[in-house]
């Protein structure tokens, strides 16, 4: 599997993830079509595929003319909310399909929107990936638009919480230095947190992306994955991790680093 990174607008991410064996391609939250097809053709690869994570504008808000101005066989569009553009394909918990011989599950994970998909790759080498949107960010999370604590503590918790340590997290957005301030404040003494954020900086002095992380290490430094942690249920005098989670997202919320 190869994953090409595309930043988009301010501060976005879409992906064109590549199965090498059949040069199949899939892209994630195409909101930049004409980024898209230049990277379609610059690595030779069939796009057959768009996996939509949430209906904002921002992510989703390119589906339309990508699937007009695509020129080759019809595009699958995937996603799991019906406000997302030329959606052909809406998927719930626990579907499946392929890009090539890659597997990919649909993992629901409502809360920043109540529709929200993130998605588990597999490849047959068994590298493992999972693309979470606007779900989990590297050291943070999106902001409760349309749900709840409870619902953020199943996607964070229970389910990117379950996938395998060496999945690589490739989230929405580049997010990751103002997440880790926020992290900081929380943990002040979390030795991957600090290590985290001076090799952050580094990337970002140099243009480059900091994603993607992995799930052991965002349960080492994402404080929305630490509400199990004693010193962040101290932070959020809180004792027990739903509760943690919906008064860290409220703090969160108008923090400034
Ligand atoms: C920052 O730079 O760290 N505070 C952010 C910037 C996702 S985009 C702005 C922000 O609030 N971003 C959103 C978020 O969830 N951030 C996590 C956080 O602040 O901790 N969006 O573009 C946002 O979802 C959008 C689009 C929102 C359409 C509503 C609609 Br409707
Ligand atoms: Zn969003």
């Amino acid at each position: 599997m190869d994953i090409q990174i595309i930043p988009a607008l301010e501060d976005n991410y879409m992906y064109l993830v590549i199965d090498k064996d059949t040069k199949d391609a899939a892209i994630v939250d195409p909101v930049d079509p004409e980024a898209v097809l230049k990277s379609v053709a610059q690595n030779n690869v069939n796009l057959r595929y768009v996996m939509t994570t949430h209906h904002h504008w921002d992510h989703a808000g390119g589906n339309e003319k990508l699937v007009k101005s695509f020129n080759g066989p019809k595009l699958t569009v995937f996603g799991g909310d019906d406000r997302i553009g030329a959606l052909t394909n809406k998927v719930k918990q626990d579907d499946t399909f392929k890009i090539g011989n890659l597997s990919v599950k649909c993992l629901f994970t409502p809360c920043h929107t109540t529709g929200h998909i993130c998605y588990y790759i597999e490849s047959t080498e068994g590298d493992k990936v999972v693309f979470t949107g606007d779900t989990l960010f590297q050291g943070g999370c999106g902001r409760f638009f349309e749900g709840t604590a409870e619902q953020m503590y199943s996607a964070l918790i229970e389910k990117l919480g379950s996938l395998p340590d060496e999945t690589k997290v490739f989230c929405g957005h580049e997010y990751t230095l103002q997440n880790l301030a926020y992290s900081r404040h929380v943990e002040p003494d979390n030795q991957a947190t600090l290590n985290r954020i001076e090799w952050a900086k580094l990337r970002r002095a140099e243009k480059s992306p900091t994603v993607p992380s992995t799930i052991a290490e965002e349960k080492s430094w994402n404080p929305f994955m630490r509400v199990h942690e004693n010193s962040v249920q101290k932070h959020a005098k809180e004792v027990d991790p739903i509760s943690t989670m919906r008064s860290l997202r409220k703090e969160k919320d108008t923090f400034k680093a």
